[in-house]
C-alpha cells in the first residue's frame, strides 16, 4: 500500500512538530502538501521535505487530489470551513483542539459528519494517547480501585505566549483537564465553575492566573483543577484520581531520583509540552495514520469529544464572568444518529 500523502495545514509551533514527526517518526505517511498564512513559511518547510509542496490556499489544499488526509493545525477560528471542506471532499483530518471557537459551529460540524454516515473528523486531544493516561484509564476500566470518586488535576505552565487571556486559560488549557475527566469517567460535564484566587503578581497584568474549576460530571462525581499558566518553573500536568478503593497519581516526574552533596535529593522536572507529551503525539499521529489507511479513518476523540469539550468551556468562560457554577448544555447524543 503506498504511503498516505498528509497536507498539513498550518506551520506553526504545532503543525512544524507534526510535520517533522510525520517525515521522521511515522511510517505509512508522508507529507505531500504545506499551507500557512505565513506563505514563505511553507515554502521554505516545503523545499527541505522530498515530494512536499506549498499550496497557498487552505481550501485549495484540502481539494488537491494528491492529498489523501489532512492535519489542521490552524488557528481555531478558521476550522469550522476547513473541517466542513475536508467533509465535502471525504478527507479524513485530524484537527489539533479546538474543534471550532463556538459550540454552535461545533455542533453544526457533528451534524454535518453524521450525515456523512462515515467518521472523518478526529480531535487532537493527545494525553489520551500519552501511556500515562492509558495506564491510569485501564486501571479504572479492570476496576482495581472499584469505583472513581474525585479527580485532582493540576495544570500548570511555566509561561503561555504573549497575549494569552483568562478566557484562553479555559479554552486552551482547562480544555484538556475537560477531556481527561470525559475520556477516565467515560460520562458527560454538567457543570463548571470557575474560582479567580489572587492573581500571581509576577504574571501579566489583567490574567486571572492562577484559576480553580470545579467540575460535576452527570453522575455526580467531582473534579478540581489547579490552572497556573505562568509559574515560570516548568510543565508540571498532574492527575489523582482517587476512587472506592484507594488512589493512583500520574505526572509526577519520578524518573530518576538523584540523591547529592550537601544532604540533596531530587530530578528534573519537565520543562515543556513537548517534552511531556511528544510520545503522546507520535502515538495520536501514527494510530490516526493507520486508521485512515485501514478505512476506519478515526482512531480517538470524535467530533462528539470536540462538540462536547467546547459546549463545556463556553460554559466555564461564562463561569469565568460570573463566578457563578454554570450548567453545560449537551443536545442529546441519540438525537443525532452516527454521531
Ligand atoms: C496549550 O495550547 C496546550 O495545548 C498545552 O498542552 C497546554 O498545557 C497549555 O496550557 C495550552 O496553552
Amino acid at each position: 500500500m503506498s504511503d498516505l500523502r498528509v497536507a498539513v495545514l498550518g506551520v506553526g509551533l504545532m503543525g512544524a512538530d507534526h510535520v517533522e514527526r510525520l517525515s521522521s517518526r511515522i511510517s505509512g505517511a508522508r507529507v505531500a502538501v504545506v499551507n500557512d498564512f505565513l506563505t514563505d513559511k511553507a515554502e521554505k518547510l516545503a523545499a527541505g521535505i522530498p515530494g512536499c509542496r506549498a499550496i497557498g490556499d487552505p481550501l485549495d489544499a484540502i481539494a488537491d487530489p494528491d492529498v489523501d488526509a489532512v492535519v489542521l493545525a490552524t488557528p481555531g477560528p478558521t476550522h469550522e470551513k476547513q473541517l466542513l471542506a475536508c467533509l465535502d471532499h471525504g478527507k479524513p483530518v485530524l484537527c489539533e483542539k479546538p474543534l471550532t471557537t463556538d459550540v454552535e459551529s461545533a455542533l453544526a460540524v457533528v451534524k454535518r459528519e453524521a450525515e456523512l454516515g462515515k467518521r472523518l473528523i478526529q480531535v487532537g486531544f493527545m494525553r489520551r494517547f500519552d501511556d500515562e493516561y492509558m495506564a491510569l484509564k485501564a486501571m479504572l476500566d479492570e476496576g482495581e480501585l472499584g469505583q472513581p470518586l474525585v479527580l485532582h488535576c493540576a495544570h500548570r505552565n511555566p509561561a503561555v505566549p504573549h497575549g494569552f487571556d483568562s478566557a484562553m486559560v479555559v479554552r486552551d488549557s482547562l480544555v484538556h483537564e475537560i477531556d481527561v475527566t470525559r475520556f477516565l469517567f467515560d460520562e458527560e460535564i454538567a457543570s463548571i465553575q470557575i474560582i479567580k484566587p489572587a492573581p500571581n503578581p509576577a504574571g501579566p497584568e489583567g490574567l486571572s492566573d492562577p484559576q480553580i474549576a470545579i467540575l460535576r460530571t452527570a453522575s455526580g462525581k467531582h473534579v478540581d483543577v489547579e490552572l497556573f499558566v505562568h509559574t515560570g518553573v516548568a510543565y508540571e500536568v498532574r492527575t489523582e484520581v482517587v476512587a472506592e478503593r484507594g488512589s493512583a497519581m500520574i505526572g509526577l516526574d519520578v524518573n530518576v531520583v538523584r540523591r547529592s552533596q550537601p544532604g540533596m535529593w531530587g530530578g528534573r522536572i519537565t520543562p515543556g509540552f513537548r517534552e511531556r507529551f511528544g510520545r503522546a503525539y507520535d502515538t495520536e499521529i501514527q494510530r490516526w495514520v493507520d486508521a485512515v489507511r485501514s478505512g476506519a479513518n478515526v482512531d480517538g476523540p470524535t467530533a462528539w469529544d470536540g462538540y462536547a469539550a467546547a459546549a463545556v468551556c463556553e460554559a466555564g468562560v461564562e463561569s469565568l464572568r460570573s463566578g457563578q457554577p454554570v450548567e453545560v448544555s449537551l443536545v442529546a447524543r441519540d438525537s443525532i444518529p452516527g454521531a
